[in-house]
């Protein structure tokens, strides 16, 4: 169970703690907003017993001891991409697409078909950009998944691919996502926001669309009435100030539209990539930014640790740090992290591994819908199918 001290500003008044801490325990207490000033705050002097208590708190009032997840697949069309992120160690040039993957539309379909009468209820498609997959080819394979399995939900393609198969298109980006929404894509996964501030992005990511572009693509799907995930790369060369302003313009976008179905924030991985010379980060740091985001986007009601990426014994600490969610059982579909020296090399966890791994810590297991409805509440005693 998750113990809620009673009150969380007498304890920290206590501690040996810079004297501006107990502020924050304070709000936190009072269920208010924290300012950019003091989150910075945090990430400077707050140390991990400090901000994993406040988040263990929040998550404790707001998820009671509910550990989302969900039953998901991958499919990633082609690691052949346009763009050359510095950090990314899984695309490939297009003059070097030998040494890649460009999938057709029928080999695509029978991944689907592959989990014909199996539970998923998500199928997540995100890959690299390649110059020749446009609009009119993706709206056609949402549209062959859709009739061959409506129950499926379709959550597909980050900002970056959308802002370049839609400019290639010549539409706007409200029309572009429109014929999307029209094909039967329901939400957008999170990736392509990297670090939003242009200091950063122009070092690890100059090519491709920038913050402006990334937040404006996610307003138009909520505006369409479609949700969307939002991540944040960290551990590579942003400082903390850089991580407040992606997180504050990310809590001012949800503030506008409430579209965002949760925050995943994305640990950088080292290995075969243009930026292996910068060390990762520690797991301390890893679960300080955990808690410090679950503090800071309050208006965020779902935190996940994306559990391929960052090891499955990392991931199930996060649960004591506001994670309230792991993502999905995945299978092996996913060679993103893999390729970039996770631990995970062919990341895939039964429902029954999920279930093990977060009784293990006290809490709940919830399987949930993509947005984040409850499909079943497993209790410790009960048979996992
Ligand atoms: O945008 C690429 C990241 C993202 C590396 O919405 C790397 O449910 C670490 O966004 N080290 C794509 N990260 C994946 C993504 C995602 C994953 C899981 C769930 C959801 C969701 C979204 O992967 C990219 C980039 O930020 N990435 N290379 C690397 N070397
Ligand atoms: Fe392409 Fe995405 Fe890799 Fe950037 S992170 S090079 S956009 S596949």
């Amino acid at each position: 169970m998750i113990e809620q001290p009673m009150n969380l500003s007498e304890v920290f008044k206590q501690s040996h703690l810079d004297r501006q801490l107990p502020a924050i325990a304070e709000k936190v207490q009072n269920r208010e907003r924290i300012t950019e000033a003091e989150g910075l705050l945090l990430f400077e002097k707050g140390d991990l017993g400090f901000v994993g208590s406040l988040a263990n708190y929040i998550a404790g009032y707001q998820h009671h001891n509910k550990v989302y997840f969900n039953r998901n697949f991958h499919i990633e069309p082609t690691n052949v991409c346009v763009f050359t992120c510095n950090f990314c160690s899984y695309s490939r040039q297009y003059k070097h697409r030998d040494d890649g993957w460009e999938m057709g539309m029928e080999q695509m379909l029978d991944i689907v078909r592959k989990y014909d009468g199996q539970p998923v209820t998500e199928v997540h498609i995100v890959g690299g950009v390649h110059p020749k997959m446009n609009l009119e080819f993706f709206c056609e394979l949402i549209s062959k998944i859709k009739a061959h399995r409506p129950d499926l939900h379709i959550k597909g393609f980050t900002a970056v691919e959308l802002d370049y198969m839609i400019r290639k298109a010549k539409l706007s980006i409200e029309d572009g996502m429109q014929r999307l929404k029209d094909a039967g894509l329901q939400s957008l996964p999170g990736g392509g926001a990297e670090i939003f501030h242009p200091d950063v992005r122009n070092i690890i990511c100059a090519d491709k669309v920038d913050g402006t572009g990334w937040l404006h693509i996610h307003e138009t799907a909520h505006n369409l009435g479609m949700h969307s995930n939002a991540t944040m790369l960290y551990g590579h060369i942003e400082k903390y100030e850089h991580r407040i302003d992606h997180m504050s313009r990310l809590r001012q976008l949800q503030d506008k539209t409430g579209g965002f179905n949760c925050f995943i924030p994305l640990k950088f991985r080292n290995k075969g990539n243009d930026m292996s010379h910068i060390a990762e980060s520690t797991i301390v740091e890893d679960l300080r930014l955990y808690a410090i985001s679950r503090i800071f986007m309050d208006n965020f009601k779902n935190l996940k640790a994306y559990w391929p990426m960052l090891g499955r014994q990392t991931a199930q600490l996060t649960l004591s740090f506001g994670v309230n969610d792991l993502d999905g059982t995945i299978d092996d579909t996913t060679k993103i992290y893999s390729m970039a020296g996770s631990e995970e090399q062919s990341p895939s966890m039964s429902t029954e591994d999920l279930c093990d791994m977060i009784h293990a810590v006290g809490r709940i297991p919830v399987e949930r819908g993509t947005l984040y409805n409850e499909i079943k509440v497993y209790s410790e005693m009960e048979a996992v199918n």
